[in-house]
């Protein structure tokens, strides 16, 4: 892809910002708030040019869109249902010409080199223009609009504006193409609605893959028509030994279109052959033993393996990823394959290597643990690092020695990355196994550089894991994601001259008003400065 030329690039335009006085004070009681800075954004935008007049949201205000777009319709559509109930202006969207209020505009000269996901948002006296090539960039300006005018915008009763946008000029295009999230729905079950939501808060940090970790020992959450007892048995509890539940085809069909609307790839994953005790439970046949172990309901991880010897073991797995390909539009299909410890190594290798062509004869490209790479990673494939810095060299030096012969790497380091780590020993949820993971440490480390030796375009982008072990609900879930969600996604998207974390500790403080706003609990981290506490 050719890379835009850039504008200013934002640490400079960091200073610019204040000395045109657009700084973080609260402003004087009756003076009407200063416009958030343009480059006040997670994830800080590529280039910013500050200047000229702000624009003002009114109520005769119009969004624009081109004609001939379903896709910009809808995301316009999309942004009109966020702002009006804030705002109580009708917003209307419409295709006739003009060149005020928001406008939308695909394809065309200003969209030059902004690729896949890039967009240009310019701001002045008379519009808000947002520009792109494709409709994900589109979708991404808009997320940046928002970030823009005042918090109170996401709340969903009748504020008082007024709903200023500074003016001038971001340029902005993601640094990955790969900016994950995982959510683990096996150890406990998360309703389409949950999942739904969970997509919404994703999207609003350009993240756009989500990881469905689907299933574990403690539960199998997704139907497969060919194995029922997967889902209606190995999917009727979960940790703790609570209900469970599954997705049906349609629920995972309207999560895979709700994710598209957001423009997220879902990425489905069946862990193997580890992790699997659930599926050994619901059939006695996939078991060595031919005997079917209970259902669990513990924590404890590396203790199943589907039996490795058995040819029923291969006409499983071919049917569950058969099925799962066929209700799966992205390319790619997570194999699992961590934590083998009741599998010996021949017979990991030998499940591995048996398994990984089943993926490509479905038309997918394989995703697995990083463990992957001690069998033999298929051409394409990527292996998703999670070790971390007490990780053994030996170990490191295998995944390294595998970029070099063309597997590339998903990064979500478990002492940076891993959502589910407690903040500091007080936190009330999560786990500590791999340390307590500060919101200053999951920002603060450099994705390209973070393995020596990797070539330069193996990473093909970072990931966030929500293990789900101690989460019963979306506000534990959200507890633990925000704010350390935003700094992995910025991780993702922003170039590496953007991160400073003094700067960026200012810049995710002033999400802190909009999680309020939209009914998200966070953690107060004492190392941020949040705003209005
Ligand atoms: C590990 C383990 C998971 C746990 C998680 C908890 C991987 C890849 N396997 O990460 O089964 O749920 O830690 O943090």
């Amino acid at each position: 892809m050719r890379r835009p030329r850039l504008l200013i690039p934002l640490l400079l335009v960091a200073a610019a910002g204040t000395a045109t006085g657009a700084s973080a004070a609260a402003p004087a009681p009756g003076a009407p708030a200063a416009a958030t800075p343009l480059d006040r954004v997670v994830p800080a935008p590529a280039a910013v040019r500050p200047g000229g007049a702000a624009f003002t949201l009114g109520s005769g205000t119009r969004i624009r869109v081109p004609a001939g777009s379903g896709e910009a319709r809808r995301i316009a559509g999309y942004l009109a249902g966020l702002l009006r109930p804030s705002t109580g202006f009708p917003l209307p969207v419409t295709t006739r010409g003009g060149a005020d209020g928001i406008v939308f505009r695909l394809g065309g000269r200003d969209a030059r080199g902004l690729g896949e996901e890039g967009y240009r948002l310019t701001s002045g006296g008379r519009a808000v223009t947002i520009s792109a090539a494709r409709p994900a960039g589109l979708f991404h300006g808009m997320q940046t609009l928002r970030q823009l005018l005042p918090a109170a915008v996401e709340k969903r009763s009748r504020q008082p504006g007024p709903w200023r946008v500074a003016g001038g000029t971001i340029l902005d295009t993601p640094r990955y193409a790969y900016r994950g999230a995982m959510l683990d729905v096996s150890r406990h079950f998360f309703t389409v609605e949950q999942v739904k939501r969970y997509i919404d808060q994703l999207a609003q940090y350009k993240v756009n893959k989500l990881h469905l970790h689907l299933s574990d020992d403690q539960g199998w959450r997704i139907a497969i028509d060919s194995w029922p007892r997967l889902a209606r048995y190995g999917g009727s509890t979960q940790v703790g030994g609570g209900r469970g539940g599954h997705y049906s085809k349609a629920d995972y069909r309207e999560i895979v279109r709700y994710a598209a609307s957001r423009y997220l790839t879902v990425i489905p994953e069946i862990d193997m052959p580890g992790h699997t005790n659930a599926a050994l439970a619901s059939y006695a046949d996939l078991n060595c033993d031919g005997k079917a172990p209970p259902l669990y309901t513990g924590t404890k991880v590396g203790f199943s393996s589907l039996c490795v010897s058995k040819k029923l073991t291969y006409q499983f797995v071919d049917d569950v990823l058969r099925e799962l390909a066929a209700l799966t539009p992205g390319r790619y299909l997570h194999i699992g394959g961590d934590e083998t410890h009741a599998t010996s190594h021949p017979d990991y290798v030998t499940f591995m290597d048996t398994v990984q062509p089943l993926v490509a004869k479905y038309g997918k490209t394989v995703v697995g643990w990083h463990e992957l790479t001690g069998a033999h990673p298929v051409k394409g494939a990527i292996a998703q690092y999670w070790g971390r810095d007490k990780t053994g060299a030996a170990e490191r030096q295998r995944v390294v020695d595998a970029t070099q012969h063309g597997t590339r790497l998903v990064l979500s380091p478990a002492d940076r990355a891993y959502l589910d780590m407690k903040y500091d020993k007080d936190t009330p949820l999560g786990l500590e196994w791999a340390g307590y993971v500060s919101v200053r440490r999951s920002y603060d480390w450099d994705p390209g550089s973070y393995l020596a030796g990797v070539p330069a375009g193996a990473v093909l982008g970072v990931e966030a894991p929500m293990w789900a072990e101690t989460l019963g609900s979306s506000a534990n879930l959200e507890y633990l994601a925000f704010p350390r969600l935003a700094g992995i996604a910025e991780l993702g998207w922003s170039p590496a001259r953007t991160h400073d974390w003094d700067a960026y500790r200012v810049r995710l403080a002033a999400q802190g008003p909009r999680w309020d706003a939209q009914g998200i609990d966070y953690y107060r981290a004492p190392e941020v400065p949040w705003v209005g506490r």
